[in-house]
């Protein structure tokens, strides 16, 4: 059961497991890893998908001539293994011309490019068979508030989305785009901080409807916000297109540690929304479960694939442990004193309206408050049982 199958959707950037650890105080601690290696070790260790930025596979100004051969031997390798490409991304953030971002860099000339860049890619993303296009800005924004004309670049930045999520439909490829929230790093503040500003931003596309979110669960603890709560909004709204599982501990730097190596309660919660969040009890969220963390720099090549194969492990323990939950007893008499489910009840009864609310003295004229005041809800029993289910330990 903790061992990974095909059917369980496993996807890694070949950015995440060919990271040669190269930080802004130290240069690389491992040597560069062949995409193809990377397709055969992932397909070995249980992976079903394997995604990539453009430049992850084609470095930056590759010849056509090389670009063709790149391609077709990765090609190869996913013929080999029977790994997909369910997403692709664009790299918008390595190469000098996007230090000022690339959608809404102030210079119109690299906007331009970057539009190019981008379908260039979704052409083939579309080659490959990937349902969904990522979109991460990670130099979209600036460090100097007098830099940026935030709604100039809010409107660029609709510009862009709109124009791609017009060409992915013209062209028939059915893929959709999904945004990558992030506060900051490497920009000092980064243009959609945070899921919740992705969500209001999408609202406002003419293409709203083939454009969500791809949360990663780093990027939401760096600004202190609540990861699974994030992610519950992002279903609550349709809008979650794809997901980046990793850990992080706490407000710092962007660590992008193995999945349930940080905030463990929270991937608890989180593997509980998505693999019992819908409707009776079954899966919120079926696309791949993608995994964008990266190897610690202090780890060599066996170091990579264990941490690899750690990313996996961590979520099917905890989706056993979120089913061991889900299915005791004591848990279900929990939740019901707790009320859990009693907020899925509409607040107005079927067929009231306001004024009947208003007319029922029950509700407030007669309504003893001190009463219902004097109610416990015993959450902390509650999250004790999740808690021990967490830990292993079986009911008595
Ligand atoms: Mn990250």
């Amino acid at each position: 059961m903790t061992e990974p199958t095909r059917a369980d959707r496993f996807s890694f950037g070949l950015w995440t497991v060919g990271w040669q650890a190269r930080d802004p105080f130290g240069d690389p601690t491992r040597p560069p890893l062949d995409p193809v290696e990377a397709v055969h070790r992932l397909a070995d260790l249980g992976a079903y998908g394997v995604t990539c930025h453009d430049d992850d596979l084609i470095p930056f100004g590759s010849t056509a001539a090389e670009r063709d051969r790149l391609i077709a031997r990765f090609r190869t390798a996913l013929a080999e293994t029977g790994l997909v490409v369910p997403m692709m991304t664009t790299n918008l953030f390595t190469h000098p011309v996007f230090k000022d971002g690339g959608f809404t860099s102030n210079d119109r000339t690299v906007r331009r490019f970057a539009l190019r860049k981008v379908a260039r890619n979704i052409d083939l993303a579309a080659e490959f068979g990937a349902q969904t296009y990522v979109l991460w800005g990670g130099r979209e924004g600036s460090e100097y508030d007098g830099a940026k004309d935030v709604r100039a670049a809010l409107d660029r930045y609709r510009e862009a989305v709109d124009v791609l999520a017009g060409y992915v439909q013209e062209r028939g490829y059915g893929i959709r785009l999904a945004l990558e929230p992030k506060p900051n790093e490497p920009r000092g503040d980064i243009l959609l901080p945070t899921v919740g500003h992705a969500l209001a931003f999408i609202a406002n596309l003419d293409h709203s409807d083939i454009v969500g979110v791809n949360p990663e669960v780093g990027h939401e603890q760096m600004a202190g916000l609540n990861y699974a709560s994030g992610v519950a909004q992002a279903l609550w709204a349709d809008k979650l297109f794809h997901i980046d599982l990793n850990s992080q501990r706490g407000i710092k730097f962007d660590q992008d540690l193995a999945f349930g190596h940080g905030d463990l309660v929270n991937a608890f919660f989180l593997v509980d929304l998505l693999e019992h969040g819908g409707p009776d009890g079954g899966p919120s969220y079926s696309g791949p479960r993608h995994f964008d963390y990266k190897p610690s720099r202090t780890e060599d090549i066996d170091g990579v694939w264990a941490s690899a194969a750690a990313n996996m492990r961590m979520y099917l323990l905890l989706r056993e442990r979120a089913a061991a939950y889900r299915t005791d007893p004591r848990v279900a008499r929990a939740r019901e004193e707790s009320g859990v489910d009693n907020l899925r009840i509409p607040t107005l009864g079927q067929g009231e309206t306001f004024a009947d609310l208003l007319a029922d003295r029950s509700a407030f004229e007669d309504f003893d408050a001190d009463k219902a005041g004097e109610r416990g809800y015993g959450f902390v029993r509650l999250n004790q049982l999740a808690i021990e289910h967490l830990v292993g330990v079986r009911p008595a």
